[in-house]
């Protein structure tokens, strides 16, 4: 019997020795979550404000959605889409009704959406912009986070992301972010038929474009007949503030990518949604997946987009942001150990005033979780503050009381 002191260490030692090492955890080691909660092995509490990269958007273990998935799991859970289901259908109306749209295409991580996107975005090119086969191309932005496929990969200017991993896939041409004028520019080829882009770049550390980026972005694509391609597998379901992070801008999107928190972060669920002139270029046999749009999917997506709106988690997110990035604003102007506080909604960072190669925002984040909050550092010295979005505002208080407490504790060292 393993002592309870003794259970972290026995479970990263199995980490280590069995599994790949392809993440470099916090030396935590978790086993319950309730809301905006998680505990250790030890029986530690922690607000978690990482949200497994925003998928726990309804907080941990949704009562609603455990529900969902709990019956429909004990029902169906897999049908494949040889045949039709019962379920697939309503899920479908109803997730293309919740974003606008004519037609979902339903896949399972946020990778696999991206993937789809970019085949639909190049076979409404082909099919119905004429461009000539396999000379299609799509722009993307420097410091992109879209998944760790190859393809994906293939677009990226992270080398962590891409290196050894060749030959990479062709087709894209990549501009900076928050530039319209270098989309512009790159929209002169007319073999361009989409523009790939999340509209506040999470992996890079939470990169919040000009306002306006998205509105003068859609135009350009849409002067030149290119497809504007919004990834809102982070920034989507209610984390900036709005339903969609490009609901800021009122903008529409020609093909919408959706995963993590679609389903509350309790199945890989994930959806590119499209009207029909774009959507109907893919027929039979051209595209799919085995789980793609399963019966228990879309049971738990449909009750995790109920918890979205019955529970007004987007003006949740937007009246918690605010206020978070208030204090920590506040806090900056009492340390030298604060560079920059940026965001929307409960999607925040906070840019350490050292070196991106320095180990202080790692730290800090070692310290923090020693203090009960868990954060991670996204590049180097930027680290993430991404809690559920039902945090209530004791919640709130206290996460940002642990915030300050461990910069105190850092500075004084
Ligand atoms: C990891 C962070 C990274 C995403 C956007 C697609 C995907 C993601 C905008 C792919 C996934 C995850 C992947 C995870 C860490 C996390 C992440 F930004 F969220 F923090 F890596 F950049 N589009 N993001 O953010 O979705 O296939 O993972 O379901 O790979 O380490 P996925």
């Amino acid at each position: 019997m393993v002592s309870k002191s003794n259970l972290s260490q026995e479970a990263i030692h199995l980490e280590n020795r069995y599994g790949a090492h392809n993440y470099h955890p916090l030396p935590v080691v978790l086993t319950k979550g309730k809301g905006v909660y998680v505990w250790d092995v030890e029986g530690r509490r922690y607000f978690d404000f990482l949200s497994a990269y925003s998928a726990v958007n309804q907080g941990h273990c949704h009562p609603k959605i455990i529900e969902a998935l709990t019956n429909q799991a004990a029902t169906l859970t897999l049908t494949s889409r040889a045949f039709y289901n019962d379920n697939l259908g309503q899920y479908e109306k109803f997730v293309s009704e919740f974003f606008g749209f004519d037609k979902v295409l339903p896949m399972n991580t946020g990778a696999e959406a991206v993937e789809t996107a970019i085949k639909l975005c190049r076979k409404w090119g082909y099919e119905k912009k004429g461009i000539a086969t396999d000379q299609a191309v799509i722009v993307t932005c420097k410091e992109n986070f879209h998944g760790r496929t190859t393809t994906i990969v293939s677009f990226s200017n992270d080398s962590d992301a891409y290196n050894h991993f060749g030959p990479f896939t062709p087709g894209f041409l990549t501009i900076p972010y928050n530039d319209t004028e270098a989309l512009e520019k790159a929209l002169e080829d007319p073999n361009v038929v989409g523009f790939l882009v999340e509209p506040i770049q999470g992996e890079a550390g939470v990169k919040v474009p000009a306002e306006g980026f998205l509105t003068r972005a859609a135009e350009i694509c849409k002067h030149n007949n290119v497809l504007f391609m919004a990834d809102e597998v982070q920034t989507g379901i209610a984390r900036t503030g709005k339903r969609l992070a490009v609901d800021h801008e009122n903008v529409k999107p020609d093909i919408l990518i959706l995963g993590k928190a679609l389903s509350g972060g309790v199945y890989p669920v994930s959806a590119v949604l499209a009207n029909d002139h774009i959507m109907m270029v893919m027929q039979p046999g051209q595209h799919g997946s085995t789980f793609g749009g399963n019966p228990l999917a879309c049971k738990v997506a449909v009750a995790a987009l109920e918890v979205v709106r019955d529970e007004n988690l987007a003006e949740n997110a937007e009246k918690m942001g605010q206020r978070f990035r208030d204090e920590m604003q506040t806090l900056q102007t009492e340390t030298h150990l604060i560079q920059q506080i940026r965001g929307k909604g409960l999607l925040n960072a906070m840019v350490i005033n050292d070196t991106p190669d320095s180990n202080t925002a790692w730290n800090i984040c070692v310290q923090l979780k020693e203090n009960g909050l868990l954060a991670k550092p996204t590049h180097g010295n930027i680290i993430r503050f991404a809690p559920p979005l039902v945090i209530n505002e004791e919640q709130l208080t206290e996460g940002v009381n642990i915030i300050r407490k461990t910069i105190s504790e850092y500075q004084a060292k």
